[in-house]
């Protein structure tokens, strides 16, 4: 089959951010913009001659076409196999596992993660490498600069292939092995956690609500929780992967999962409720009456890992994105073990798990995983959990209640205000971090402040450094606000404003979390002038 080289302009803008290249659809399906991308990856990484790769994407529309798109600039470009999932799918932690246990030598993923679905929606990409994670910064950066100057890229001119049959078929002389996106995932999480148990806790009548919210886990969800572990049909919903994720944002969190949230907290509450979203790394867990933050899941997992099989062990540290709650820094603490603060995003835990520093690793943002793969895993949360339920047999929300009263609760809350404009929000940010050093020691609403940052993280084991990771304004007693504009977005600017504070009285462990940060916030809103500056009165989204 010819292979042909054809002319490449390059595109603005095709700059990684917080986890690959998202952009509008439309973009992404401009002629020649996929393609340049992906031979700006190829070439970064010293070409893919004689290299095996794994790709896969959420389902989203645009997937199967792109890729087609990128088997084909695989072959022209002298990759020797690749492993596709069926259909086209494969979620990120699956993509993870397999690049691992295959020992490819990296993989595609076609995801835009939470952001929506369609042809007016967003689309992504992101490159891992051979030890499973998101492509290091050093990697993305000369990515992008790779893309700035690209002048050509090579493609098989050939068919479309069969991606719905599992087996092995070729295109030109690159092996494609279209896999059951399923399996090599599952038996991952047997050897993890003690199925046994936790078929018995539904067999007792334990009942659970998933979420697939019309993406890429629902056929992990269906495979694991009711037909291997015995949860009754229905358990999990939404569970065939749509174009358009149904027209909603595949996000787990009270929002954009609020159907699952209202039920946790009515009559018909099951006794656990679970969601993931569009590429299947984020989890949101849920309790009747109990919603478990993202930085409380991560602490309580923490603490009780030991109770599953793959981890009895014990953990050899914790690591969390710097606006994570510091919960889980208490567990670390307790067991008397490392704990690590890393810039937002996965690729920032990949040093610290192939080197055995940490163990289990989170962020605010609905990620939690091990070290069992190189990227966030949703399911993997949820049955790190159901193994948790299994043991000790007690509810959610006796289970964070009794967190709180060993640890102390962490309130914490993530308020973001999306799609501003880019000029303001960078504003906002820069005359923030200009007056950093005039904020010490003054006092804002009663509380004073100890010290103010910008986050520069130094990374303890290739050394590599990373600055202006968010703004952090500390105050007496450890309560602290951290800013910083999102890294996932495609339209203007979202600015997060992360709110946390620690409570050690237990009877104060059951206040409403947005009023036990009241003062916090009003702070914020002080010293940064949000309100002002963005024109808005309240945030778009509140976790
Ligand atoms: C967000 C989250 C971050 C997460 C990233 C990718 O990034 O805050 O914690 O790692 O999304 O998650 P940002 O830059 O928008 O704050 V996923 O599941 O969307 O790939
Ligand atoms: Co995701």
């Amino acid at each position: 089959m010819p292979i042909r080289v054809i002319d490449a302009r390059p595109f603005e803008g095709q700059k990684p951010g917080t986890s690959g290249l998202r952009k509008k659809t439309s973009v992404f399906m401009q002629p020649g913009y996929l393609e340049n991308f992906v031979q700006s990856i190829f070439d970064t990484i010293g070409g893919v001659a004689g290299k095996t790769l794994v790709v896969g994407g959420d389902g989203r529309f645009f997937n199967a076409e792109a890729t087609q798109i990128i088997l084909k600039m695989a072959a022209a470009n002298g990759a020797t196999r690749a492993i596709v999932g069926q259909g086209a799918l494969l979620s990120t932690p699956a993509v993870s596992c397999i690049i691992r246990k295959r020992q490819a030598d990296g993989g595609l993923v076609l995801s835009a993660s939470h952001n929506p679905g369609g042809p007016d929606e967003d689309f992504g990409l992101k490159y891992n490498v051979s030890n499973g994670g998101p492509a290091p910064e050093a990697i993305t950066d000369e990515v992008f600069r790779r893309s700035a100057e690209i002048s050509s890229y090579r493609i098989l001119d050939a068919e479309n292939i069969d991606l719905e049959q599992v087996g092995q078929t070729a295109l030109g002389d690159m092996a494609v092995e279209v896999i059951d996106p399923v399996a090599d995932y599952q038996s991952l999480m047997e050897s993890l956690f003690d199925f046994a148990a936790i078929r018995e806790l539904f067999a007792s009548g334990f009942t659970m609500r998933f979420d697939a919210m019309h993406a890429v886990t629902g056929p992990y969800a269906k495979a694991i929780f009711e037909d291997a572990l015995g949860a009754p049909a229905g358990t999990v919903i939404n569970a065939v992967p749509l174009a358009d994720f149904g027209g909603g944002h595949p996000d787990p969190n009270p929002v954009w999962a609020k159907p699952l949230y209202d039920l946790m907290f009515s009559g018909d509450a099951p006794d656990f409720a679970a969601a993931s979203d569009g590429d299947g790394d984020r989890n949101m867990i849920l309790g009747r009456d109990t919603y478990v933050t993202p930085s409380d899941s991560l602490a309580v997992l923490a603490a009780n890992a030991h109770l599953a099989p793959g981890y009895k062990a014990g953990l050899k540290g914790i690591a969390r994105s710097m606006p994570t709650s510091r919960a889980a820094d208490r567990v670390a603490e307790h067991l008397g073990i490392g704990s690590y603060e890393t810039p937002t995003g996965w690729k920032f835990f990949g040093n610290l798990l192939d080197a055995d520093m940490a163990t289990i690793c989170g962020e605010e943002s609905a990620g939690t995983s091990s070290n069992h793969i190189r990227e966030k895993d949703g399911v993997w949360a949820v049955l790190l959990w159901l193994n948790v339920l299994a043991s000790r047999r007690q509810s959610v929300k006796q289970i964070l209640a009794s967190h709180w009263a060993q640890f102390g609760r962490n309130y914490y809350s993530r308020h973001d205000y999306e799609a501003i404009d880019a000029a303001d929000a960078a504003k906002l940010m820069s005359d923030l971090r200009d007056k950093l050093r005039t904020l010490i020691g003054t006092a804002i609403e009663g509380m004073s402040i100890n010290s103010a940052d910008d986050f520069g993280y130094l990374d303890p084991v290739d050394g590599s450094n990373t600055e202006s990771q968010g703004v952090r304004i500390e105050f007496d007693g450890g309560s602290r606000v951290v800013l910083r504009l999102s890294g996932t977005g495609t339209v203007g600017a979202t600015l997060r404003v992360y709110i946390e504070r620690f409570e050690a009285d237990p009877t104060q462990h059951d206040l409403d979390p947005q009023a036990a940060l009241s003062a916090l916030i009003a702070a914020a809103d002080q010293f940064a002038e949000i309100k002002v500056r963005t024109g808005r009165t309240q945030p778009d989204l509140m976790t």
